[in-house]
């Protein structure tokens, strides 16, 4: 076995600079240079002062100004501000969430998606108390997809994922009026509060902020990943690769990108069918290669072993190496410059859903009905585009390292069953994990996620800190970018057991995995609050009790916020890199950082030195662990 290293950021660096040197020569555009034509960013938006919800204005706050045109002070148009950006966050989680229950209903014996976990679907329809015996799996799944569309627009009531919570939890929520409603009424109350001549109290706009995140994480977001798992497979530990590296010059190299994983599974499919292989060879390749980034790449990580070619800000990258035939995608995270570049490279750039159209495109519309000739069309464009390819242009850094991912909430119980012999039921239990923290052995867990953004040195606070937070015997659970910078760093290698604390290194050794567990995408930020709320229940303790902690170091988008606001909500304090534009509010920004205490028993702290967020979350473990006298 080859000797185990961390690749550098350093490596990733110069890796990023020779692909920038190629686009040179074609007179590529990349997010580098663009980063350097809005520098410096403007103040006033970077404090969340200026207010442009109404066509008085624009008004900026400053000393000599500090009321907009009708009135509103600093605190009122800085809480709008993170309202409407949690608004937007919650809503296109919740989007996904829908488009997943859609296609769930859509699902059928003969049709393009099957139910792959009939035995998720039968707990989830048990959970809501559908009657099961005797049905036919499909008419149980179009049942549960509808009850779960319901969950979007239903008039009364609560969100029916919350009950998963610990009683203490939900009570809160409702002494509080935190729990959410209908999903979508969530969503269009945020921006009503946020209207000209609406709320202008902080504590209002924040509370809305935690119910919106809430209705997120509990509803949208916990519907696309369950259901996700119905169709598609609950993941379990699969060995896979990850960095530019996994692109294989050799082939026809497809590119999955975006969030939804109705188009990847697809495309997978059809890529790996003898036909299209067939068809790829007879065009002078040797085979396909289908790799992904952002989430897409890795929900078919974690269910198929698709190789992770990289992260949000290596999107242009895969371009970048000339040997890319198509890059596929749906919705989210997907840069607009994708079209150009790809103009200046033989690479297409197919857009499928009309929730992302952009110019410079190929738009091929994917549909549940239709999603298998789509699929194979797709696939067919990629092939016939290799013989385009530029010889000359062509360079895939040499930078892969080895990951095992694939860890949901059930693969974490079972494999975590073997360390400690405790009881299972029909799930598992989370006992044996529980045993782990409370001993010692491992010192509490941290929940990583989030993007990469240029305001930070791409991964490297993502990769600093899972450093340190592992040598403290402290596990990780990481999804969306996060995990996907662990996985090319080479943490999310079972190896990397050699890193850690020694209590740590032995939970890895004797469950076999690695530090670093990879839990999947943005939504999948719901199952490390199943999780959380499993070991709570299981240690008798509120969910703010336990010694697990989130952090986001890198964040950049509306998802981000809006899940921060969830993890918060669920009793988690977080720790973030980089300031959710609340600077120029001391009344909002203090709510944020402790008044929510009051409310959820969590906070945030916002510190952009890595080396001293690190210490802070350690130190926050320390802290609950005392409190817990373990
Ligand atoms: S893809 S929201 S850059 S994690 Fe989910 Fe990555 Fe952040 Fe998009």
């Amino acid at each position: 076995m080859s000797e185990f290293k961390l690749t550098t950021v350093e490596e990733f660096e110069a890796a990023t600079e020779r692909l920038l040197e190629t686009g040179a020569k074609v007179g590529a555009d990349a997010w580098q240079f663009r980063v350097k034509n809005q520098t410096p960013h403007c103040k006033f938006g970077e404090e969340g002062v200026c207010c442009r919800i109404c066509s008085m204005g624009p008004c900026r706050i400053t000393k000599k100004a500090p009321r907009g045109i009708c009135g509103c002070d600093v605190h009122g148009i800085v809480g709008r501000n993170y309202l409407k950006f949690t608004a937007g966050g919650s809503a296109t989680h919740s989007d996904h969430g829908r488009e997943i229950c859609h296609t769930l209903y859509e699902s059928s014996a003969d049709g393009c998606y099957q139910v792959k976990d009939p035995e998720k679907l039968i707990r989830i329809a048990k959970e809501w108390g559908v009657e099961t015996e005797g049905k036919d799996i499909y008419d149980l799944a179009h049942e549960v997809a509808e009850m779960g569309l319901w969950e979007y627009g239903k008039p009364f009531g609560t969100q029916r994922f919350l009950k998963r919570a610990p009683q203490s939890q939900q009570e809160l929520w409702e002494k509080n009026e935190l729990a959410p409603r209908a999903i979508d009424r969530e969503v269009s109350c945020s921006l009503h509060m946020a209207h000209m001549g609406c709320s202008s109290l902080p504590e209002a706009l924040i509370k809305q902020s935690i119910r919106a995140g809430l209705s997120d994480g509990w509803g949208g977001s916990m519907m696309g990943t369950e259901f996700s798992d119905v169709l598609f497979g609950t993941p379990k530990p699969i060995d896979t690769e990850a960095n530019l590296g996994v692109m294989v010059e050799e082939n026809v190299n497809i590119v999955v990108h975006g969030h939804d994983p109705s188009l990847s599974e697809m495309v997978c499919e059809y890529a790996d069918s003898p036909e299209m292989i067939a068809y790829a060879k007879e065009m002078g390749a040797k085979g396909i290669t289908v790799s992904g980034v952002c989430c897409t790449s890795n929900e078919v990580a974690m269910r198929r072993g698709i190789p992770m070619a990289g992260n949000f800000l290596q999107q242009e990258n895969v371009v970048l190496t000339g040997a890319c035939e198509a890059i596929v995608v749906d919705v989210q995270c997907i840069f607009p410059a994708l079209g150009p570049l790809s103009k200046c490279f033989h690479t297409k750039f197919i857009t499928t859903s009309p929730i992302a159209q952009m110019p410079d495109s190929e738009f091929i519309r994917f549909d549940a009905k239709t999603a298998d000739e789509k699929a194979k069309l797709i696939v067919k464009t990629a092939i016939e585009n290799f013989k385009n390819r530029k010889p000359e242009l062509v360079h895939i850094p040499q930078l892969k390292q080895k990951a095992t991912v694939g860890y949901s909430v059930e693969a974490i119980i079972k494999c975590l069953d073997g360390v400690a012999n405790s009881q299972v039921d029909e799930m598992g239990t989370v006992k044996p994990l529980l045993q782990c923290v409370t001993s010692g052995v491992l010192r509490g867990a941290v929940a990583m996620v989030g993007c990469n953004n240029p305001r930070i040195r791409p991964d490297l606070a993502h990769i600093e800190l899972m450093k340190k937070l592992i040598a403290n015997d402290i596990v990780i659970i990481a999804s969306g970018c996060s995990a996907q910078a662990a996985a090319k760093a080479g943490l999310m290698d079972k190896r990397a057991k050699d890193i850690c604390g020694d209590g740590l290194k032995r939970v890895c050794e004797l469950a076999d995995i690695p530090p670093v567990l990879h839990m999947g995408s943005c939504v999948d930020i719901s199952r490390m609050m199943i999780l959380a709320s499993e070991l709570a229940k299981c240690a008798g303790t509120h969910v703010s009790q336990l010694p697990v902690v989130g952090c986001a170091p890198e964040w950049m988008s509306e998802k981000a916020v809006s899940i921060g606001n969830y993890v918060i909500g669920t009793g988690i304090d977080t720790f973030l890199g980089v300031d959710p534009y609340v600077s120029g509010s001391s009344e909002i920004a203090e709510i944020l950082t402790n008044g929510t205490r009051e409310w959820v028993e969590a906070a945030f702290t916002v510190e952009k030195d890595i080396d001293k967020l690190g210490d802070a979350m350690i130190a926050r473990i320390e802290e609950k662990r005392a409190a817990l006298g373990i």
